[in-house]
C-alpha cells in the first residue's frame, strides 16, 4: 500500500484545494490529510485565518478524499509523522517548490501544481474588503505609520486614507495611501476610522454618526459620561466600537489571562503593573496617565475588574506643566490590591507581577509588548516559561480581530464596555484630583 501525505489549513475549503486532494490521492493509496492548527499558522505568520480548526478538519473529512486526518501543530512534525506513518510519498502544492526538498531524506516528495487564481486569501479579498481610515495627531505619527503596515498582513483590509488634522501631506507620508488633513474628509473614503487623537471624543461621535465602524485608542472620552455616550450611540447606529489596545490582542498576553482565570497561582492577590517610557528630546511633555494608563490598567481590569472599594493616587508633574510625570493608582478590592505605576519622563522596570495563594505570574520588561512570561512556584523546579510569537507588538491581532468583528457583526473585544468606562473613571477622577495627592 503506498501512503501519501499532505498539509494545509484548508481554511475556506474550495476547489484549489480539493483538486490538490484529489492529486494527492491519485499518487497511492492512502491519503493523510494534515490539518494545520491555530497556534501553528499563526508561529508561521498565517493570520486571520476564517475557520475554527474543527471546522476546517470537518470541511476536509466531507470531501471523502482523506484516509486519515491529523492535526500539524509544531515546526518539523511532518518528518515525525512521515517516520511514524511509514509514508512514502509526501505533496504539496507548486507554491511551496524546495521548501520541503529535505523530506527526500524520508520520503519521495512531489510538487503539485497550483490551481490558479482560487485561493482563500483571494476568497477573502474578494468579500467586501473592510476600508479604514487612520486619523491621528502630528505627535502620533510613528503609531499610525505601525498601524498602515501592519495592516498589510491582514487580509480583507485595505487602509484608504492617511489624516493628521490640519497637517500637509508630509515627505515620508506612505506612498499608496491617500492624505487628507481634514479628518471629515478621511472618513468619508471609508467603512471604518482608527482614532489616536487627543480630540478623538468628538471624532469618534461624528463616525459614527456617519455609519462607520471605530477602533479607538482609550481612553474614549474623558468622562465616564461621554464613554457611555458613545457606547450608546454605536448600538444606535448599529456600528463596532472597539478599543484599540494591542496588547489585549497578543496571543501572549491572552493565554497569561486564560492561565491565570484557571487557577495556575490560586487566588489572586496582588498586580503589580508598571509601564513607563522617557520623553523624546524636544517632545511636548505629555499626561503619563493618558498615555500608559489604558495599558497599565489592562490586567487589573481584566482579572479584578472595575469593583474596587478603594482608590488612591500619587502623582508628580512635569517641569512647568499640567501633565504629570509619574502617577501611581492603587486599587483595593474586597479580597485584593493592584497597584498601577506609569511614567512619561519617568524611567522604571516596565514588569507586571500577578501574586497569588499558589505562586506568581512573572512577565518581564518590555511586559505590554511581551511574548513570554513565568508562573514561578516556592519550588523552582515547578517553574513554568511561555513563549508565544508575537509578530508586530500585536497591532496586526488587532486589526485582525476589528475585521473579523466588522464581518460577523458582533464585538469580541479583549475589553468590553465595563472595562472601557472604568478607563475614563480613572482618568476622570484623576483630573478631577479624586484621591490624588501631588509629590
Ligand atoms: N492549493 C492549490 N491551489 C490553490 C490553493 C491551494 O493547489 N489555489 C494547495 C496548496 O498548495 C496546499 C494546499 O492546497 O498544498 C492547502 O493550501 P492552504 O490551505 O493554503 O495551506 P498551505 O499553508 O499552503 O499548506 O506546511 C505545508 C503548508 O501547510 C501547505
Amino acid at each position: 500500500m503506498v501512503k501519501v501525505i499532505t498539509y494545509g489549513t484548508f481554511d475556506l475549503l474550495h476547489y484549489g484545494h480539493v483538486r490538490l486532494l484529489e492529486r494527492a490521492r491519485a499518487l497511492g493509496d492512502w491519503l493523510i490529510v494534515g490539518v494545520t492548527a491555530d497556534d501553528f499558522d499563526r508561529s508561521r505568520g498565517k493570520i486571520n485565518v476564517q475557520q475554527s480548526l474543527m471546522e476546517r478538519v470537518e470541511a476536509v473529512r466531507q470531501t471523502g478524499l482523506a484516509d486519515e486526518i491529523l492535526i500539524e501543530e509544531y515546526e518539523g512534525q511532518k518528518i515525525d509523522d512521515i517516520r511514524r506513518l511509514n509514508v512514502d510519498i509526501f505533496t504539496v502544492g507548486s507554491d511551496w517548490v524546495g521548501q520541503f526538498d529535505y523530506l527526500n531524506a524520508y520520503c519521495r516528495v512531489v510538487y503539485l501544481e497550483r490551481t490558479q487564481a482560487v485561493s482563500s486569501t483571494q476568497l477573502r479579498a474578494d468579500q467586501q474588503r473592510l476600508r479604514l481610515s487612520l486619523i491621528g495627531d502630528a505627535a502620533e505619527w510613528t503609531a499610525l505609520g505601525k498601524m498602515a503596515r501592519e495592516s498589510r498582513y491582514v487580509n480583507g483590509l485595505e487602509v484608504c486614507a492617511l489624516c493628521v488634522p490640519g497637517m500637509d501631506a508630509p515627505v515620508d507620508g506612505l506612498p499608496d495611501v491617500a492624505w487628507f488633513s481634514d479628518p471629515h474628509a478621511a472618513m468619508e473614503q471609508a467603512d471604518a476610522v482608527y482614532l489616536i487623537t487627543a480630540q478623538q471624543h468628538g471624532l469618534a461621535r461624528d463616525a459614527l454618526n456617519s455609519g462607520k465602524h471605530v477602533l479607538c485608542e482609550l481612553p474614549y472620552a474623558a468622562s465616564v459620561r461621554e464613554c457611555r455616550e458613545l457606547i450608546e450611540l454605536a448600538k444606535q447606529k448599529n456600528c463596532l466600537l472597539m478599543p484599540a489596545l494591542k496588547t489585549a490582542y497578543a496571543t501572549a498576553f491572552e493565554r497569561m489571562i486564560l492561565l491565570l482565570q484557571s487557577g495556575v497561582i490560586g487566588r489572586i492577590v496582588n498586580i503589580e503593573s508598571t509601564c513607563t517610557s522617557l520623553l523624546k528630546p524636544g517632545a511636548e511633555p505629555v499626561s503619563s496617565l493618558h498615555s500608559w494608563g489604558p495599558t497599565a490598567l489592562l490586567p487589573v481590569l481584566r482579572l479584578l475588574g472595575d469593583g474596587w472599594v478603594r482608590k488612591s493616587a500619587l502623582t508628580t508633574r512635569h517641569e512647568g506643566s499640567s501633565a504629570d510625570a509619574f502617577t501611581r493608582v492603587d486599587f483595593v478590592y474586597p479580597h485584593a490590591a493592584a497597584s498601577i505605576k506609569v511614567g512619561n519622563g519617568v524611567k522604571s522596570e516596565g514588569e507586571l507581577v500577578i501574586s497569588g495563594t499558589k505562586g506568581y505570574l512573572y512577565v518581564p520588561a518590555p511586559w505590554w509588548k511581551t511574548d513570554y512570561f513565568e508562573v514561578r512556584h516556592e519550588n523552582p523546579a515547578d517553574n513554568r516559561r511561555y513563549f508565544y510569537q508575537l509578530e508586530g507588538e500585536g497591532v496586526r491581532w488587532e486589526l485582525a480581530a476589528f475585521v473579523s468583528a466588522v464581518q460577523r457583526g458582533e464585538a469580541a473585544p479583549r475589553m468590553d464596555e465595563a472595562m472601557c468606562m472604568a478607563v475614563s473613571r480613572v482618568m476622570e477622577e484623576f483630573w478631577d484630583g479624586v484621591g490624588v495627592v501631588e509629590i
